[in-house]
């Protein structure tokens, strides 16, 4: 059975970030014999309703795709909610397209059941969407109804019970082909690459286990390699990686690496992630910037043993210097994000945080201010009784943005912060400042002029090249 598909990329956040998922899921749709085409709202200028409007006449799908990675940007102080031209989205192709609907993505799978009700889209896989998509095309092009039992990770409207798919990464078939990645390239300033799913840590905040699950799913480390060879050929060489935690495991990080550096990759790529404090040493901050590796972003969260303890972290504060002293001998720059405002949170934690952070001097500092609650979290469930800075009521799985914010800070603590942060311009954050400092990718038009200029690499590291001259 092989039906048609349309996916659609609906995220047009600047500067743009590759649709990675639909570049996964559409390899292995086509590999089953389905016929695959993609609309990339991100590259489409005015005009694109009409074209929109002429490809589902002539292609006439059994099923469009649309892929939401983020429901909004996560930051209490700007608090942007990213769901409702989607939203205005799915009504449109309802009027003008008789196939069904699916919603899949990183951003969907954090709150499954309460996107597809808001949106009124007629599925929603959840998790992992190769094997799925695959399963719900064949089912709706042969009129059978999908059912959640036969069909991993599919939701349906009212569903109270949802499954995550979780897929082997190293059986799929993949490829870069679906997505204009050269484009993305010269536009967004790197491409993603997956080197596993899942996260096994237990921070009480993170939407990352909800989405991905907490069983770390690794792909070998040869198709990586061959990956990036692929991206490479299309001339990209600035990379990010996907993982939620690149060293969790830290042995199958060394197995990427290595594998990078045997074939003599490392000195053709320039390579960002985002990795845990710990597990680290000097050996592999070597081996990653043997491997290209030219900067890395810790979820440090805080400099505070009290604070890393109650958010769960499986690092201290020492592990903090030590790990930025491997980078800084292996000549990797390092940026430190912080998460600050949970439960416990203080002044004198706050200040024990920057002083820190000030002291042993990573080459960047991320402020996040103010936590994201997620439905699900153990952080939704210990906050469940405490004010909340957003609407609680009438928000299905916490949709829409809300915040948490340790009672001790909520009169003046920002402005505490900022006294503590002063004029150090290490310091990202993600409220009003200089664009040097704006910590906040959504919509940032100065780093896409950095990037149309030239630059390459992570964002953070973009603009610390930019301060620098
Ligand atoms: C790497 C990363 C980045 C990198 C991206 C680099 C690059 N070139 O790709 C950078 C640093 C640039 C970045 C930026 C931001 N990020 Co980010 N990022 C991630 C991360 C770690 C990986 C995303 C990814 O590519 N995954 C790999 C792909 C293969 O997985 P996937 O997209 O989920 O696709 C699979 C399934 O979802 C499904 N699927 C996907 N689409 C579809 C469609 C259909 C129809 C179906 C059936 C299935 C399906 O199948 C795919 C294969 O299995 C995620 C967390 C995570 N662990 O996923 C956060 C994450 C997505 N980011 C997040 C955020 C908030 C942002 C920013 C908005 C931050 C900001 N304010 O600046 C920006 C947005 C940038 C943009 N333009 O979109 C949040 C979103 C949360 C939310 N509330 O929405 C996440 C979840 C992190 C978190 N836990 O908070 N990010
Ligand atoms: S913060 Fe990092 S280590 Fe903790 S659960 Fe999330 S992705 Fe995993």
């Amino acid at each position: 059975m092989s039906g048609k598909i349309l996916l659609l990329n609906t995220n047009r956040m600047r500067p743009r970030v590759a649709p990675i998922g639909l570049d996964y899921v559409a390899a292995a749709l086509e590999h089953s014999g389905a016929s695959v085409k993609l609309f990339d709202l991100a590259l489409e200028d005015k005009g694109h309703r009409a074209r929109l409007k002429k490809l589902l006449k002539t292609f006439s799908p059994d099923l469009i795709g649309i892929t939401i990675r983020n429901i909004d940007d996560c930051y209490f102080l700007s608090g942007q909610f990213l769901v409702e031209p989607i939203r205005t989205l799915v009504s449109w192709l309802k009027k003008n397209s008789p196939a069904k609907i699916v919603l899949g993505g990183v951003g969907y799978s954090i709150a499954p059941s309460g996107l597809l009700d808001y949106l009124a889209a007629d599925y929603g896989i959840f998790g992992d969407g190769e094997a799925a998509a695959i399963k719900l095309l064949n089912a709706v092009a042969a009129d059978k109804e999908p059912l959640p039992s036969n069909i991993p990770g599919l939701v349906v409207p009212g569903a109270k019970d949802c499954r995550r798919a979780e897929t082997d990464p190293a059986r799929l078939f993949r490829n870069r082909k679906l997505a204009d990645n050269a484009r993305y390239f010269r536009l967004g300033g790197q491409l993603g690459i997956e080197t596993k799913r899942g996260c096994d840590g237990r921070c009480i905040y993170c939407a990352d286990p909800l989405a991905k699950g907490r069983k770390i799913r690794l792909r070998g480390a040869e198709a990586v390699a061959d990956e990036i060879e692929e991206l490479l050929s299309y001339g990209a060489w600035a990379f990010h990686l996907c993982d939620s935690e690149f060293n969790r495991p830290y042995a199958h990080a060394t197995a990427v690496l290595e594998e990078i550096v045997r074939r003599g990759l490392g000195k053709k790529i320039a390579l960002s992630g985002y990795l845990s404090p710990m597990p680290f040493d000097l050996e592999l901050a070597k081996l990653y910037a043997q491997a290209g590796g030219k900067g890395i972003c810790f979820g440090s969260d805080s400099g505070s043993d009290q604070m890393l303890s109650i958010l769960k972290r499986d690092h201290t504060a020492q592990d903090l210097d030590t790990t930025l002293t491997a980078c800084k001998k292996a000549g990797i720059k390092v940026m430190y994000d912080l998460l600050l405002g949970g439960p416990g949170e203080t002044r004198k934690t706050l200040a024990e945080t920057i002083r820190l952070m000030q002291k042993i001097k990573p080459d960047r500092v991320g402020v996040s201010y103010g936590l994201r609650v997620y439905a699900g979290t153990p952080l939704a469930r210990l906050v469940a009784k405490e004010e909340l800075m957003g609407a609680v009521e009438h928000n299905p799985e916490l949709i829409f943005p809300v915040f948490y914010l340790a009672p001790a800070l909520r009169k003046t603590g920002l402005e505490y912060l900022r006294n503590l942060i002063g004029r150090d311009s290490r310091f990202l954050l993600p409220a009003k400042t200089t664009k040097e400092q704006n910590y906040n990718y959504s919509g940032n038009l100065y780093l896409e002029k950095l990037i149309t200029k030239g630059a390459r690499g992570a964002y953070w590291h973009i603009l610390l090249n930019a301060v620098k001259g």
